[in-house]
């Protein structure tokens, strides 16, 4: 059986690439709801409700196992998912706050998410865990996700927005999460703007293991030895475009 990833776009990509590193013969079925994105702007309500109802499609599609590719949907959802699927792992995001504050004494760390992780209960919690040992800035970033989506992840046109956006952060920071599913595509990006000693973090690789031990744990781990593929749900024409020519996926990825 598959294991079903979800995000609001394209994002969730960043953490399939991942889980395609370390689990390779598994199979995915991915579903990016592009249509409705981006969620960061949308009501809790709304993105708990669009997220319920699209994850209960990638189960229907008898997923042994899911993955909440998506910062915001896991801080709106994540909840209410385990308490409906007690059967199956529902692994979700967590901004990288922890490899963040634990790089160096005293970190200056600049959390970038949408609105609605940073405000909601789960970010609140991490940050209390942490806030001791590093100087946390939180900075919403809402227009980056709409880049991502067009596969524009470098170039004038994003470098601008990143420099109006994030400018003032310039080498005044020791290192930042991406703490969007969206933004590990414009590392590069976001590296120009903050300045190359700037450190990075992003949740996907920690995501990918986690699904790893819950797989192990479940007994559920592919152990076929056969490379397996990745099966986007229901995409439109324009997303598989923008896929294929935005490199969102390693080369060698068996697309469906
Ligand atoms: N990719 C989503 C996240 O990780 O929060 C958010 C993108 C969006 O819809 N704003």
């Amino acid at each position: 059986n598959p294991i079903g990833v979800f995000d609001s776009g394209l994002g969730g990509l960043s953490t399939l690439r991942e889980c395609l590193k370390i689990m390779p013969n598994e199979n995915y079925i991915y579903f990016g709801d592009s249509k409705n994105a981006p969620y960061g702007i949308k009501t809790v309500e709304e993105v708990r409700s669009l997220t319920l109802k699209n994850i209960e499609l990638l189960v229907k599609e008898n997923a042994k196992a899911i993955v909440v590719a998506c910062n915001t949907a896991t801080s709106a959802a994540i909840l209410d998912l385990r308490k409906e699927y007690k059967d199956i792992p529902v692994i979700g995001m967590e901004p990288a706050l922890k490899p963040a504050v634990n790089f160096k004494k005293n970190p200056k760390v600049l959390v970038l998410a949408t609105d609605m992780t940073l405000k909601e209960e789960k970010f609140h919690n991490l940050m209390e865990e942490y806030k001791d040992r590093a100087e946390i800035i939180k900075r919403p970033l809402t227009g980056l996700v709409e880049f991502i989506e067009r596969g524009d992840f470098l170039g004038e046109e994003i470098e601008a927005y990143l420099e109006k956006e994030l400018g003032e952060y310039k080498e005044k920071v020791d290192c930042a999460v991406l703490g969007c599913t969206h933004f590990p595509f414009a590392k590069d990006a976001i590296s120009l703007v903050l300045g190359k000693e700037v450190k990075l973090f992003d949740g996907a690789e920690g995501t990918a293991k986690q699904l790893y031990n819950k797989l192990q744990e479940a007994g559920t781990l592919n152990l076929s030895g056969k490379r397996g593929s990745v099966r986007f749900y229901k995409s439109f024409k324009e997303q598989m475009e923008v896929i294929k020519r935005g490199k969102f996926l390693p080369e060698e990825t068996n697309i469906l």
